[in-house]
C-alpha cells in the first residue's frame, strides 16, 4: 500500500463538521452518526472491508437501524487507524467505470483501533454484549492455515507464540479464542464469526482452525467453540486495489477536502451469506446482499472463475512486465487464455449456482477485468501464491482429475507461478515475492536455479500447497514441466502463441 496517508498538505480534512459543505454530487451518510452504536467488531481494516462490508452496512444504517455500527481493528499497523481517527472515521469510496467517477463518504465505521497498542480495549469490546458479530478480512494467510488442507498450521511462529502466551494473542485464531473465552467467562452469549476472505468454505475452515487452536489451549474451550459458535460461510466480491497516491489526489479534487485513506474500487459488488446469526444481524439484504442456506456453489464460482483467472493473469503478466489487470486484458493473447481457463477447466467443475448463468458470469467478469479505471496491479495479486493457488486453481485441477478428465490451462498457470518465483521478469527487472512461504520458496529456487525438472519436483513436494494426488499425476506434472520449459526457454509470448494453437 502506498505510504503517504499522512500527507494531507495542510488542506482541510474530511470530517463530520465539513460533511454539509461537500459538493452535492458526493453521496454521504443521511443518518445521525452520533446515534449509532457498535454492533460489529471488524478485524482487518484494509481497503476491502471498507469498500465492501462497510458500504452494505452504511446502507442498512440509512434504513434507520441504529445498533450496527462497525469498530474496525487492524492487527498489523496503526497507519489506517491514525489516518481515519482525525476524520471521525469517515472515508471515501471512489468507484470508477467508463471514465466516470462516483464519490461516496461512508459513515458506518464509528471507531478504529489497532491490536498492537490497544489489545485490552479490543478484547473488552469483544466481550461487550452490544457486539454481536465479529467480521474478518485478514487475507488467506491471516488464519495461519495450511492452505492445502485448511487446518491450523501448528508450527506457525505466531501460533506457537500464542499457545505459549494465550492471553496476549497476536494471531487471528489466538485473538478469536481469547475473545470467546473472556466472553464465556463473563456469561455473555457468544458472537457470530463472519469470515469474509477468499477461502473455500471459509466459515467451516476457520471454525476448524479456531477450534483446533482452542483445543490445544484447553480442550473444554475447543468443545465450547465447536458446540456454540456460529461461523456462517460467505462469498464476498468487489475488486478493490490498494490505494495509491493518485487515488488520494483524485478524491481530494472531487471532495474539495483531503481524505488520508480513501478506497478506490469497481462499482460492482456482490455478497452472498449463510443466514446463521444467533444474536441477529443487520438487514444486509436491504443493501442487496443475498441470504442463502448454502453459499458453497457461489463461493466456488467466484473463487475459481474470478480469483483463479486473476492469479493466472497475474503470474503471466508480472513475468512479461504487464502492470495491471486492465493492461493484461488489452493484450492480444491473455484474454484468450483466460476464456479457455474458464471454459475448459473451471466451469465444468462447478455445481449449479442458484439463479446464475455461469457463462454469463464469466462474460461479465471479462468486462470487470477490462475496467481501466481500476488500476489493479498484477504484482499485488501475485502475492501469497502458496495460499491462493490451492483453492483457486489446484482444487479445480484435482476435481477434473477425479472426474477422469484433465485440466488444460491450470498447468500453464502453475508453470507461470513457478517462473514468477525466479524473481525477475523477462526484461530483467527484479520484484519481491511476497508470500508466507517465501523463505522456503526462495530456498527451492536457490537450490534448483532455472532447472525446470528440479523446480517442479521440489515445489510439488510441498504438501502445504500441492495436493499429493495431483502432484503424483504424471500427466499433470508433464504438462506443468512442458510449459515451464517453454516459459524459461522461449518466453511468455511464444509459449502462449503455441498453447493457443493447440486444441
Ligand atoms: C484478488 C482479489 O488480490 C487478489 O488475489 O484476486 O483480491 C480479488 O480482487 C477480490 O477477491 C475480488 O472480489
Amino acid at each position: 500500500m502506498s505510504n503517504s496517508a499522512d500527507r494531507t498538505d495542510g488542506a482541510q480534512r474530511l470530517c463530520m463538521a465539513g460533511l454539509g459543505a461537500l459538493p452535492a454530487a458526493v453521496r454521504r451518510p443521511r443518518y445521525d452518526r452520533t446515534a449509532i452504536s457498535a454492533g460489529i467488531l471488524h478485524i482487518g481494516l484494509g481497503a476491502f472491508c471498507r469498500g465492501h462490508l462497510a458500504t452494505y452496512t452504511d446502507e442498512v444504517l440509512e434504513t434507520g437501524a441504529r445498533d450496527w455500527g462497525i469498530v474496525g481493528v487492524d492487527l498489523l499497523s496503526p497507519a489506517i487507524r491514525d489516518a481515519l481517527k482525525p476524520q471521525d472515521c469517515l472515508y471515501t469510496v471512489l468507484t470508477r467505470e467508463n471514465g466516470e467517477d462516483h464519490l461516496r463518504v461512508v459513515g458506518s465505521m464509528i471507531d478504529a483501533m489497532v491490536t498492537s497498542d490497544q489489545l485490552r480495549d479490543v478484547l473488552a469490546l469483544a466481550v461487550n454484549p452490544d457486539i454481536r458479530i465479529i467480521t474478518l478480512t485478514v487475507t488467506e494467510k491471516g488464519y495461519c492455515q495450511d492452505a492445502a488442507t485448511g487446518t491450523l498450521d501448528e508450527n506457525h511462529p505466531m501460533i506457537r507464540a500464542d499457545l505459549a502466551d494465550p492471553t496476549a494473542p497476536r494471531s487471528v485464531p489466538g485473538l478469536l479464542t481469547e475473545a470467546i473465552r473472556l466472553r464465556r467467562e463473563a456469561g455473555v452469549a457468544p458472537f457470530t464469526v463472519l469470515v469474509c476472505d477468499n477461502l473455500a468454505e471459509n466459515g467451516i475452515k476457520v471454525r476448524r482452525i479456531v477450534t483446533r487452536f482452542a483445543t490445544l489451549r484447553d480442550p473444554d474451550l475447543g468443545h465450547f467453540i465447536e458446540d456454540t459458535i456460529s461461523f456462517p460461510c460467505t462469498m464476498v466480491d468487489r475488486i478493490t486495489p490498494a490505494t495509491q497516491d493518485a487515488d488520494r489526489e483524485a478524491v481530494a479534487r472531487g471532495l474539495g477536502v483531503t481524505d488520508a485513506w480513501p478506497v478506490v474500487c469497481e462499482p460492482f459488488r456482490q455478497w452472498v451469506i449463510e443466514d446463521r446469526f444467533p444474536l441477529g444481524r443487520p438487514s444486509w439484504e436491504a443493501a442487496g446482499a443475498i441470504m442463502v442456506e448454502d453459499v458453497h456453489p457461489f463461493e466456488l464460482m467466484k473463487l475459481r472463475c474470478l480469483n483463479g483467472a486473476h492469479s493466472t493473469l497475474a503470474y503471466l503478466s508480472v513475468v512479461s512486465g504487464i502492470e495491471t489487470i486492465a493492461d493484461a486484458m488489452a493484450d492480444p493473447l491473455l484474454p484468450k487464455v483466460i476464456r479457455r481457463l474458464w471454459d475448459q477447466d473451471l466451469i465444468p467443475t462447478l455445481p449449479p449456482v442458484p439463479g446464475t448463468d455461469v457463462v454469463a458470469y464469466t462474460a461479465a467478469l471479462e468486462g470487470r477485468f477490462r475496467n481501466p479505471g481500476v488500476r489493479h496491479k498484477t504484482i499485488q495479486i501475485s502475492s501469497d501464491g502458496s495460499q491462493k493457488l490451492p483453492p483457486r486453481l489446484l482444487e479445480p485441477a484435482l476435481d477434473r482429475l477425479k472426474a477422469g478428465s484433465r485440466a488444460k490451462v491450470v498447468p500453464l498457470a502453475v508453470a507461470a507461478w513457478i517462473r514468477f518465483l525466479l524473481g525477475k521478469d523477462e526484461k530483467g527487472v527484479s520484484y519481491t515475492i511476497a508470500d508466507p512461504l517465501s523463505a522456503r520458496l526462495a530456498q527451492v529456487v536457490a537450490d534448483c536455479g532455472a532447472d525446470a525438472g528440479r523446480l517442479v519436483d521440489a515445489l510439488f513436494a510441498i504438501e502445504d500447497i500441492f495436493f499429493p494426488e495431483l502432484a503424483a499425476d504424471a500427466e499433470f506434472r508433464a504438462d506443468v514441466l512442458g510449459h515451464l520449459r517453454s516459459l524459461l526457454e522461449r518466453g511468455v509470448r511464444t509459449t502462449l502463441e503455441d498453447f493457443l494453437k493447440t486444441a
